[in-house]
């Protein structure tokens, strides 16, 4: 295998541009399986030429869209009806459930080999391709690939928002139903993960893992019609803090895990090994959003632990998408050119330049840059441009342990997640705000420099007085951090990993990704440090570290040590390095021994193919 991929290295990247498509180059390398990406090879892949940079999105009239005043949590779909395919540990591959390893610890969570009523809450989720998206109204109806559920009223709810709850598991049943002779970018075949959910290894969305009903990924052993992922919600550090239901004494712990570990905004999207720039642009990525009784979802909760921040309608997630149009209005995407396709116009939850009309009140704004590529820095600014301050709670699900004050500016790479809270009772009705990135970038290398006024991307109109009250709040302390104790850090071994550019591809420790064989087996229960090292000029990565939230310990640029940002500060699992840059941070390894993988999650590296599988062993 070694000497394949070094036969790979020797190609000249030029031929990229002559071949019809990455599997013939493949080919013509002598690329096997294991050193080359699976569409090369086990899949069917689009014959394409790489065209030139294709010409700007047209214009579109701003501010036409109107975003719902509210995101409404998708409701539960009971999987107990049909007595054939009642969810359970095992694969129910009798019943065309593809071939995926036994949930993980189902025992001590369930008490029968099938769910029982009220264990779990349940829902199903169908990726279909439906042909009448509207990302614009001057752009035509068009294709696009969305994770559909039903709302309340039993209509159609594209990427719908689940509301989870700590110590109540979920099973959710993934139905793949897009078309198997699909043409044009995005591949059939899918893999969910739950970003960055403690979710056991056959859960995770290992991108090997893949399926439609006609094909399964390497590390699969059947394909399927469905596959049912369980998330057990509970806290990591499961092993080392038991659940323990009795509340009378003072090692109560009803959820089990480390409460520390708490997470909050959480998404979801296809990690398909290759296609996940691809299948992700499409329009598969939706929230999980989990609570528990401290980040509760209810401001008015009389727990006196509850923070009580802005909740139900005021709580609103939103998701940023990088997205190239043609001179029709037609969504694009060239999946073959390792350079990929960098959007111009960014959607807001699946749309250009919305309008989210707001009550005069504070808002848990919940962002999140969705990809492929793009990176942000938002501001707030009046119709003047001026600046308005917000508070900065969360970055990367992890609420801080104190809200950071007074901050103008959320910058996100792919991936990451930023909640900010927003007092919009300091503005006078029908005042116009407007959420601006000021971040430029002309290729999806990475970013360029910050420069102002910035490109509008939401229209926000404080449009009404709050029908109540406003009682949330934004308390001094939000939730106390493990962080390593020196002890800890000077046992835990380092690895290193080294992200570089290697003849037209993107490598980890100068090897592109093998699903098949673990680059790390890391023993259950561990600690590391993970040393993340950029050391090109020319390309930033937002490294994305699956199941365990890191602590940084130091960062560098150009081997000089700089100070890590205050929002970077709490507990992370999207790490970017920009040109130059060195992150070391600390993990444990917990409770779910199996394969997870690190990738950088700019998508377009990711499936070119900056992805590493490492290993949890008991
Ligand atoms: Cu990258």
């Amino acid at each position: 295998m070694k000497q394949k991929e070094k036969d790979l290295g020797h190609k000249n990247t030029n031929d990229l541009n002559v071949d019809t498509s990455r599997r013939t180059f493949f080919k013509a390398t002598g690329a096997t399986l294991l050193a080359a990406p699976a569409i090369l090879t086990t899949r069917k892949g689009t014959a394409q030429v790489a065209p030139p940079a294709p010409p700007p999105s047209p214009a579109t009239t701003p501010w036409l869209v109107t975003l719902p005043d509210a995101i409404e949590p998708l409701p539960q779909t009971s999987l107990l009806t049909d007595t054939n395919l009642i969810p359970q540990g095992e694969a129910n591959t009798d019943f065309d459930e593809c071939g995926r390893n036994d949930h993980q610890r189902w025992g001590e969570f369930f008490n029968g080999p099938i769910l029982e009523p009220d264990e779990a809450d349940t829902y199903e989720l169908k990726v279909q391709a439906i042909t009448n998206h509207v990302f614009h109204p001057d752009y035509p109806p068009q294709l696009s690939w969305k994770y559909m559920g039903k709302d309340a009223n039993g209509n159609p709810y594209a990427n719908p928002t689940i509301h989870a709850r700590y110590g109540r598991p979920i099973i959710v049943r993934l139905h793949n139903q897009l078309p198997t002779n699909h043409t044009g970018f995005g591949t059939p075949e899918i893999s969910l993960h739950l970003h960055n959910l403690h979710t056991p290894s056959e859960s995770d969305g290992f991108p090997g893992d893949y399926f439609s009903e006609t094909k399964a990924g390497p590390t699969l052993n059947k394909p399927g019609k469905f596959k049912d992922q369980f998330y057990p919600n509970i806290y990591a550090g499961f092993d080392e803090f038991p659940r323990n239901p009795n509340s009378n004494t003072n090692t109560s712990n009803p959820v089990g895990g480390d409460r520390r570990e708490a997470l909050g905004t959480l998404w979801y999207h296809d990690h398909c090994l290759d296609f996940t720039a691809a299948n992700a642009s499409r329009g598969m990525a939706g929230f999980y959003l989990i609570y528990d009784d401290i980040d509760s979802g209810d401001e008015h909760d009389t727990n006196p632990a509850a923070l009580r921040l802005p909740s139900g309608p005021y709580d609103y997630p939103l998701a940023f998408q990088d997205k190239r149009f043609d001179v029709n209005g037609i969504h694009i995407f060239d999946q073959l050119d390792p350079e990929g396709t960098l959007g111009d116009k960014v959607t807001v939850n699946g749309k250009i330049e919305p309008v989210l009309n707001v009550a005069r009140r504070k808002y848990r704004l919940r962002l999140l840059n969705a990809g492929p590529s793009r990176f942000y820095e938002f501001y707030l600014v009046n119709s003047a441009n001026v600046v308005q301050p917000f508070t900065y709670i969360a970055n990367d699900g992890n609420l801080l342990p104190a809200p950071l004050l007074n901050q103008t500016r959320v910058r996100l790479g792919v991936a990451e997640r930023g909640d900010i809270v927003v007092d919009f009772s300091r503005f006078a009705l029908n005042t116009e705000l407007y959420l601006v990135n000021r971040l430029t970038q002309t290729s999806t290398r990475g970013p360029g420099a910050v420069q102002a006024p910035g490109t509008r991307v939401m229209k926000i109109v404080v449009n009404r007085n709050p029908p109540v009250a406003d009682v949330s709040r934004v308390p001094t302390a939000l939730r106390a951090i493990r962080r390593p104790t020196a002890a800890e850090i000077a046992a835990a071994p380092v690895r290193r990993w080294v992200f570089s550019r290697r003849n037209g591809f993107w490598s980890i420790n100068d090897k592109l990704i093998n699903v098949n064989s673990a680059a790390a087996r890391i023993e259950l229960g561990g600690a590391e440090i993970w040393d993340l090292d950029n050391p090109s000029g020319g390309w930033a990565h937002p490294v994305h570290i699956h199941f365990e939230e890191g602590h940084i310990l130091n960062r560098f640029r150009g081997g000089t040590a700089v100070a890590i940002p205050a929002h970077e500060r709490g507990r992370k699992d999207v790490y970017t390095l920009g040109p130059g840059e060195r992150i070391r941070l600390f993990m444990r390894f917990r409770d779910f021994p199996g394969k997870y993988v690190m990738h950088c999650h700019n998508m377009i590296h990711e499936d070119h193919a900056m992805m590493v599988r490492w290993d949890i062993v008991d």
